[in-house]
């Protein structure tokens, strides 16, 4: 698939690092600290393997507080502008924002990596006039208050519904299908049985044609598995990163590159071997 002329192979497991730029990771302040150590550790992920840099600039974890477009803008913008211009890699932006999916586009990203799947209003036309390919992931609820009491009949259908809706309603937007990727929002609206219910059915989610990134790195589902504070959740990221290139999963999201990209090669070549 091709990311603003950065063509990735999603036939094999990819790797995607996040940088995330919010203040919570960027304490100290300053635009040019934050865009430098950004811009470091972006230099870092690509060095260590990943195929994708995907840039954050909101908080969407569980309780996050909502930032203003000028904020996010200010966050993003400067940091994507610095990647294109030094770093040969595709460039993820997540974001729900049309004016941020407008000037990131125009600076160089690659993909639209949105959790809330362009329902914010404007975002299908934004993302449309882009020509970007996109993400589109499933949550249910808002982050502030998603887990507080997630509920489904069936975690499966309903986010494979969900996902289809939201693939239709992008090609009627005009983005064609061929651009699009599905994520099952892992920890979003999600208790841990119905994270492991969708981490099982990966291959059945992986059947409806797209190509799917998955995203469980030291999220607290793996704390709920381990007892692991998040710093010490390397292991069973990896396990879960693993399970996932197996059932097909074309890009894994995680902070811990280097590791993951050993663990996809591991998976790559048995697949070579079974010529798969
Ligand atoms: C995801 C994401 C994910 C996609 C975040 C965190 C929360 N984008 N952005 N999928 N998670 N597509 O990293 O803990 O799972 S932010």
């Amino acid at each position: 698939m091709d990311f603003a002329g950065h063509t990735v192979d999603l036939s094999q497991p990819q790797v995607m690092g996040v940088v995330n730029v919010t203040p919570d990771s960027f304490s100290d302040g300053g635009q040019f600290n934050r865009l430098d150590t950004a811009l470091a550790q972006a230099e870092r992920l690509v060095r260590e393997g990943a195929a994708f840099i995907d840039v954050g600039g909101e908080s969407t974890r569980p309780g996050a507080a909502e930032v203003t477009v000028q904020e996010e803008l200010d966050r993003v913008c400067s940091v994507v502008e610095a990647i294109h211009e030094r770093l040969d890699v595709a460039i993820s932006v997540d974001t729900s924002t049309p004016e941020v999916i407008v000037h990131t586009a125009r600076l160089g990203a690659g993909l639209i990596n949105d959790v809330r799947a362009l329902q914010r209003e404007g975002a299908l036309d934004a993302a449309a006039t882009t020509g970007l390919p996109v993400c589109l992931m499933h949550m249910q609820g808002q982050p502030g208050t998603m887990q507080r009491r997630p509920q489904y009949d069936s975690v499966k259908a309903e986010v494979t519904a969900f996902l289809m809706a939201r693939v239709a309603a992008a090609k009627d937007a005009g983005i064609p299908s061929e651009k699009l990727i599905l994520d099952p929002g892992f920890g979003f609206g999600k208790s841990l049985e119905h994270n492991l219910q969708l981490l099982d059915a990966l291959e059945q989610l992986g059947a409806l044609g797209y190509p799917l990134l998955v995203g469980m790195s030291r999220k607290s589902m793996l704390g709920e598995i381990t007892g692991r504070d998040v710093s010490e959740r390397l292991p069973a990221s990896l396990a879960v990163a693993t399970i996932a290139a197996m059932k097909g999963a074309a890009i894994l999201r995680v902070h811990d590159v280097k590791e993951t990209v050993d663990a996809v090669k591991v998976v790559a070549a048995l697949r070579v071997l079974f010529n798969e």
